[in-house]
């Protein structure tokens, strides 16, 4: 798919195993191991369906999950806009999908066809849209339960009830949000779902509400590596969102480093070096993509906040990081780093000296690259803040709340 980046997915089980892999097999159980790790790899999806009456918000709420651009995303409006099942995955983690389906309460709706035929156990999770809980809600739940599937039932369009009570005497928001929680709490109550968690939100302002809380809830319903898949996969929308995808891409670091110390123990003269700087480029390319600082990234950012890409680099420190990304602009990375950079020219001297080489470039190989990795994450993640702030500057009057940022 085109702009998908390598799976940079890996856990922490993964790094371990690579280790373990490597102390039993040496070399050759390390290659092995990887490449087995690969082709899992690409068998992990995350598949989220979301449900729920026509017109709660569904296909709004996966456009601001999947950060899709007008051409792309999925088409939105009141009454039955959305007619059948229809999977969006995200543009650079295809195994990324959400599936958005048609409101049950639209006229003819075949609903009982529907419900027979849909194959609920096929999706990891069930994301249910109300505004009030109704009957069709409640067969969708029970559709999941019976599949054995977790699902989460979420408020939608919060924006504008705080729009229209925020003028009134004695406006409190927690006080309000609290009585809307509690509302929906108790008719899913009546309706026999016992105690169930609602979580508030707006897809106009993901970062507000519950909708951090969703988000560490929805993890616990997934494995490791796809929740490392579904925190990479989420918008910039906070300084946290760019930490958790901070602590994902470190995770990979390892195991790419560990990838490039299994490459330096072939003995060929330059070998390692070569692939450390396409491994290291690739990676940078691909770590850029996820935290939204790609050019394609910043020109939808720019549109939707309507903000030039200039203004939103404005006091970015790291220039390299918007540039072109080639092996050239690596061997510069790394000259910046003079540890790394000694490291990699004893290895070169080295790599001539067959036996003695292949241990030392092991050893090199994994500390260069993972520093160089590092390096380039940390800047990377500084610019990826500078870049939110220079975003939201100016966009709301509450502070820590970009009310509009995500409007389209
Ligand atoms: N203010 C506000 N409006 C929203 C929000 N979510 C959705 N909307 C609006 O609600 C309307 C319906 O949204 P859709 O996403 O098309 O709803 P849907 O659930 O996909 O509807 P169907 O496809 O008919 O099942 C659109 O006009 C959206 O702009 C929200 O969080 N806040
Ligand atoms: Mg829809």
């Amino acid at each position: 798919m085109a702009g998908a980046v390598p799976n940079l997915c890996y856990s922490r089980r993964d790094v371990l195993d690579m280790a373990a892999a490597y102390c039993c097999g040496g070399e050759q159980g390390l290659q092995l191991a990887i490449d087995d790790k690969n082709k899992q790899m690409s068998n992990v999806h995350v598949r989220i369906a979301v449900m729920g009456e026509s017109g709660r918000g569904k296909s709004t709420l996966i456009n601001a999950l999947l950060d899709l651009d007008d051409e792309e995303a999925a088409p939105t409006g009141f009454n039955g806009t959305t007619t059948k099942i229809t999977c969006y995955s995200h543009p650079s983690l295809p195994n990324v999908h959400y599936y958005d389906f048609p409101g049950l309460n639209t006229p003819n709706f075949p609903v009982k066809a529907f419900m027979e035929k849909t194959k609920f156990a096929v999706y990891d999770l069930g994301i249910i849209v109300i505004e009030r809980w109704t009957e069709n809600d409640q067969l969708l739940a029970k559709a999941l339960k019976k599949a054995g599937k977790p699902f989460h039932v979420v408020r939608s369009k919060i924006d504008l009830i705080v729009k229209s009570e925020r003028g009134k005497k004695g406006y409190n928001e927690d006080v309000m949000l609290r009585s809307v929680r509690e509302n929906c709490c108790s008719s899913l109550e009546k309706a026999g779902m016992g105690k169930t968690r609602v979580f508030l939100y707006s897809s106009f302002d993901l970062n507000a509400y519950d909708f951090p809380e969703l988000k560490k809830t929805v993890v616990f319903d997934l494995s490791e590596t796809q929740k490392q898949l579904f925190l990479l996969s989420l918008p910039n929308t906070s300084e946290d969102s760019i930490n958790e995808k901070r602590e994902a891409l470190r995770v990979s670091i390892e195991f790419m480093a560990a990838i490039s110390a299994a490459i330096a123990v072939i003995p060929v003269p330059g070998l390692s070096l070569a692939c450390d700087l396409v491994l290291i480029a690739s990676n940078i390319l691909a770590m850029r993509k996820i935290l939204g600082l790609d050019d394609g990234s910043l020109r939808k950012l720019s549109k939707r906040v309507g903000k030039s890409k200039d203004e939103l680099r404005r006091d970015t420190e790291h220039a390299w990081v918007f540039g072109e990304i080639t092996r050239e602009q690596v061997m510069l990375l790394l000259k910046r780093c003079p540890v790394a950079a000694a490291l990699t020219v004893a290895e070169l001297v080295l790599d001539f000296v067959p036996i003695l080489g292949s241990g030392f470039g092991a050893t090199t190989s994994y500390w260069v690259t993972r520093r160089m990795l590092t390096n380039s994450l940390e800047e990377m993640v500084e610019t990826a803040k500078i870049v939110l702030r220079n975003a939201e500057a100016g966009a709301s009057a509450t502070p820590g709340r970009a009310a509009g940022y995500w409007r389209d």
